[in-house]
């Protein structure tokens, strides 16, 4: 058995090493396709993420307003993951966030470890690196810190970062803000379904029960970016997933069969689809498959909140109106937690077949 204490990836990036331990090493089946990110960002050929401008959201008028609600809703169908432009969140509380995430970041690791996660006693939230999840012990080329930040009498504040001393004002105000928005964009896709505005709010738990929980996801710089991935290919389990950046390209997202980079947008939120909105839709708004490279010239880090049901009170499927004969459910009723469970599953199994030649 494998100590359960993970590196940080931070000590061996600057531990001067030349090349990467092979646990980070991708299968050959993956490394054709991991490119330069910076060429990769700079393509302009071929799809690229749609970016929403959600100015008129809310619009007074009703045809200004229908229009923008379309583009979401087309590009929920059409990708599950968008730029969110004129989102509303003050751009001024975004950068603090992001100044709080790298102050923290910036910190000595001795002083991080502090705040260090324990993933054998159930202890999720803190400072962590993700352990090998299969048989083959392979590792992702980031560490994180990962924390529920609402609804706020969820928070467990102990664990919060103490330095830098506006983190928890700043992360508090940017979750309750972000929450907000997660309303108003499950307004507009139950609309888009034919439904009643506050349905997916309600399917996924309302304000007491979907919890936000926050991962900031830190990449360092790596020596072999063409044989590593920060985060391997996975679909969030989310219903929504909403995506800060420091201007550093990594995000691919696999459409159409081909992996698209995106683009950095400046003043953008990117949103994800989770599967959860997936389920609930029986297919109709996607949950995209997506992955992070890492590079050697710049750090980078990431914030995801993710909007999640809770683990077992709700049973997630198809909500029935939207399930007929000739679009008969796509997904058995599941918990989020079995939902989990299951993808685990799949994933092992997976680990396990013969690979093709
Ligand atoms: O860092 C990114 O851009 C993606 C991170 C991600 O997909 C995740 O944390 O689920
Ligand atoms: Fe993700």
């Amino acid at each position: 058995m494998l100590s359960a204490v993970a590196p940080r990836v931070e000590t061996l990036a600057s531990s001067g090493i030349q090349s990467i331990p092979k646990e980070y090493v991708r299968p050959q089946e993956e490394l054709t396709n991991i490119g330069d990110v910076f060429e990769e960002e700079k393509k302009e050929e071929g799809p690229q993420v749609p970016t929403i401008d959600l100015k008129d959201i809310d619009s007074e008028d009703e045809l200004v307003r229908a229009k923008c609600r379309e583009t979401l809703k087309e590009a929920a169908e059409e990708w599950g993951v968008m730029q969110l432009v004129n989102h509303g969140i003050p751009i001024d509380l975004v950068n603090r966030l992001k100044k709080a995430g790298e102050a923290f970041f910036a910190l000595p690791i001795e002083e991080k470890e502090k705040y260090a996660n324990d993933q054998d006693t159930g202890n999720v939230q803190g400072y962590g690196s993700k352990l090998a999840n299969n048989a083959s012990g392979q590792r992702e080329w980031e560490d994180y810190f990962f924390h529920l930040v609402f609804p706020e009498d969820k928070r467990d504040l102990s664990i919060w970062p103490k330095t830098p001393a506006d983190y928890v004002e700043v992360t508090s105000e940017y979750a309750r803000q972000l929450r907000g928005l997660a309303s108003k964009i499950m307004r507009v896709l139950s609309l888009g379904l034919g439904l009643e505005e506050g349905r997916l709010e309600k399917e996924v738990g309302g304000m007491e029960e979907l919890l936000l929980q926050m991962k900031i996801n830190y990449y360092p710089i790596c020596p072999q970016p063409e044989l590593a991935l920060g985060v391997e290919a996975h679909t969030d389990v989310s219903s929504l997933t909403f995506l800060l950046h420091n201007m550093v390209p990594g995000l691919q997202l696999f459409y159409q069969g081909k992996w698209v980079t995106a683009k950095c947008v400046p003043d953008s939120i990117l949103m994800h689809i989770g599967d959860t909105i997936e389920i609930l839709s029986n297919g109709k708004y996607k949950s995209i498959l997506h992955r992070g490279l890492v590079n050697k010239e710049k750090v980078r880090i990431s914030w995801a909140v993710f909007c999640e049901p809770p683990k077992e009170k709700i049973i997630l499927k198809p909500i029935p109106e939207l399930v007929t004969e000739s679009e008969p459910a796509l997904f058995p009723p599941r918990t989020f937690a079995q939902h989990i469970q299951h993808k685990l599953f799949r994933k092992t199994q997976d680990a396990l077949l013969p690979k093709s030649p």
